[in-house]
């Protein structure tokens, strides 16, 4: 496909920070009344939870998920003077769910109706991750990519440019190492452009 191509292409430069990407394409108002949703997805084991605790901090209830055994944490987040519900799903390869986890995730995905998707990867295994990316971006679904495990990506030896990157997907693109905080005031402000619908120039 060529547009992946063109994504793998941008993993052999160097990894900067700027511009917000596509974050306006559907005209999306806000609505100040009631609370934006904000919801966080990947594959397992990519640090969607340590993404979660950190935009949330203590505030989180988990719950079952009704009528499963698979729990979900949701939480407050207030970002900019922004007050956001934000929910952290069990791991999910696809939107062709095998699991009952990947059903529920994709459940959420697409009946919670949520002003933001922070999808998660472990910029180590971007090639492996994007797919995903993909699926979400072709579903019209509002997505951020979370580059996160950076630090572990760069010690690899692992260069990512982010600017092209969003170029080419046309959507936020975030580097973050959750576990330090690295790069989560910069989600925050994506996430918030992306429930305001406001586009960042910077
Ligand atoms: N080095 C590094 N480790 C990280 C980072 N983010 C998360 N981790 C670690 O990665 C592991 C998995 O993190 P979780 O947040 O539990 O991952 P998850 O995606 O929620 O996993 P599941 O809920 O099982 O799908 C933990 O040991 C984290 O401490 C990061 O940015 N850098
Ligand atoms: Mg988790």
């Amino acid at each position: 496909m060529a547009v992946m191509s063109r994504i793998l292409d941008a993993l052999s430069f160097g990894t900067r920070h700027k511009g917000g990407g596509g974050c306006c394409a559907d005209g999306t108002q806000i609505d100040e009344k009631g609370l934006k949703k904000v919801i966080i997805v990947g594959t397992p084991n990519v640090g969607k939870s340590v993404v979660f605790n950190s935009l949330t901090g203590a505030h989180a209830t988990v719950s079952n998920y009704p009528g499963t055994t698979v729990t979900v944490s949701r939480g407050k987040a207030r970002m900019e003077g922004l007050e956001l519900e934000v929910a952290d799903t069990p791991g999910m390869y696809s939107f062709m769910p095998i699991t009952e986890e990947e059903r529920i995730a994709r459940s959420m995905l697409f009946n919670e109706k949520p002003q933001a998707i922070v999808h998660v990867v472990d910029a180590k295994n971007l090639q492996r991750m994007l797919p995903l990316t993909l699926q979400l971006i072709e579903a019209g679904l509002p997505s951020i990519l979370d580059l996160n495990m950076m630090d572990e990506a760069e010690t690899s030896g692992i260069e990512i440019d982010v600017h092209r990157l969003e170029e080419e997907l046309g959507i936020p693109v975030v580097a973050t190492a959750a576990v330090s905080g690295r790069g989560m005031d910069l989600l925050r402000k994506r996430i918030v452009e992306r429930v305001r619908c406001q586009c960042s120039t910077d």
